[in-house]
């Protein structure tokens, strides 16, 4: 199949996971074009069947915001004529499902047919695209693609109660690369990082407010006066100089390292004992899944999809949000040398049932279906 891919081309985890299914399809053989604003984080290397289009946007003084979904649909139809796609594959519906309705409207006018999937990440639908300035557009999009997957079943529960949708989603859960996600021998850097044989946990986000990542240094904050132990913070964002003071207001930057945005964030995670995701909100919990198959067990809120993911007692615990006290006293559990052996083995295990290699199949056969409906429509 000749597959086109829109999506946000950063760190965060819808552009993630549309770049690793679009390298995985190219690997099975299908070609793949990715239709981006600048080169996708995760597209760090060469297949002779992974092509990039650049949306570039014209700048004129007229303008106080660049019309970018205008860009990017003239774009989608220029890749779909000249590169003849069979469907293109939108994630995160704003704004990339609507410039695929215009082009996919553009393109009907030259006689040319593109079926259209949306998938839904999260933010999209909890945060922003329930905004009502946003509303109707996200839901007219979702209405009009001619499929739609969520990466979670409470994902497609907020879209169906959040939204006007008259039509079916399809539930695929997000994956992971266990090949690339699994747990590396990094003893000289955890040597580095705890000298003394600190317990060592951890946290990536994007750190923007949904994170709750002031959760995260109150809850290490106690139990670092409870055990001896150290917290790594990976990634980068609005919230992390508030992050920073917080961290010097409680005395705790000796034992709290923040380390930035990372490309080899298995590198880290192979030497973590937890991760803390204590989101207000979190669709999936991509970076959870990450830990979890590097043998990290996880602490988390029990909010949207995440009990989908993470299972309480036994790959780690799930708290209401904001339950500081509860978090603080799951972790300590976790990390106890009795239990920590159990919590990493079982964390793999669940990990490995999102093994990229059963949820690839999952979409190639959705892709399927819809190429065949809209052929008995035509
Ligand atoms: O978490 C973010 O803010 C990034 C956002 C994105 O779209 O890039 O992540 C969402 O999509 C991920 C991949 O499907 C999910 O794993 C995250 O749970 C989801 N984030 C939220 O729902 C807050």
């Amino acid at each position: 199949m000749r597959i086109g891919i829109v999506c946000y081309p950063t760190f965060g985890g819808s552009g993630v996971v549309a770049t690793e299914l679009g390298k995985a399809l190219a690997k099975k053989g299908h070609e793949i074009h990715f239709i981006t604003y600048t080169q996708p984080v995760r597209l760090d290397f060469f297949h002779e069947r992974v092509f990039y289009h650049e949306v570039s946007i014209s700048s004129y003084p007229l303008f106080q915001f660049q019309p970018y979904e205008l860009a990017l649909a003239g774009k989608i139809v220029n890749v779909v004529k000249y590169e003849k796609l069979d469907l293109l594959h939108v994630h995160y519906a704003i704004p990339h499902a609507s410039a695929a309705y215009m082009a996919r409207q553009i393109l009907l006018t030259e006689g040319i047919y593109l079926p259209v999937v949306t998938t839904l990440h999260g933010t999209d639908i909890t945060l922003v695209g329930k905004d009502p300035s946003f509303e109707p557009v996200v839901t007219f999009s979702i209405n009009q693609s001619d499929g739609v997957t969520a990466v979670s079943a409470d994902l497609r529960k907020d879209t169906l109660q959040l939204f006007n949708i008259n039509r079916e989603i399809e539930v695929i859960p997000n994956f992971i690369d266990l090949e690339r996600f699994r747990k590396r021998k990094m003893d000289h850097f955890k040597k580095a990082i705890c000298p003394n044989n600190e317990k060592l946990l951890v946290h990536t986000s994007n750190f923007r407010k949904v994170k709750r990542v002031q959760d995260v240094i109150l809850i290490f904050d106690r139990i670092r006066h409870r055990i001896p132990s150290k917290l790594l913070l990976v990634g980068d964002g609005p919230e992390r100089v508030n992050m920073e003071k917080l961290c010097r207001d409680l005395g705790s930057c000796n034992d709290v390292r923040f380390l930035g945005k990372l490309d080899a964030v298995e590198d880290v995670l192979s030497v973590c004992d937890l991760f803390l995701m204590p989101s207000e909100k979190e669709s999936f919990g991509l970076a959870a899944l990450e830990a979890m198959a590097c043998e990290v067990p996880v602490v988390s809120t029990n909010t949207g999809g995440l009990p989908e993911l993470n299972i309480h007692g036994v790959t780690g615990f799930m708290s209401e949000v904001g339950d500081i006290d509860s978090m603080v006293a799951q972790s300590l559990e976790v990390l106890e040398d009795a239990n920590l052996p159990r919590f990493k083995a079982n964390a793999l295990k669940r990990a490995q049932e999102f093994d990229i290699e059963f949820i690839l199949p999952q979409y190639e056969q959705y892709y399927e279906r819809i190429l065949q409906q809209k052929m008995a429509e035509k």
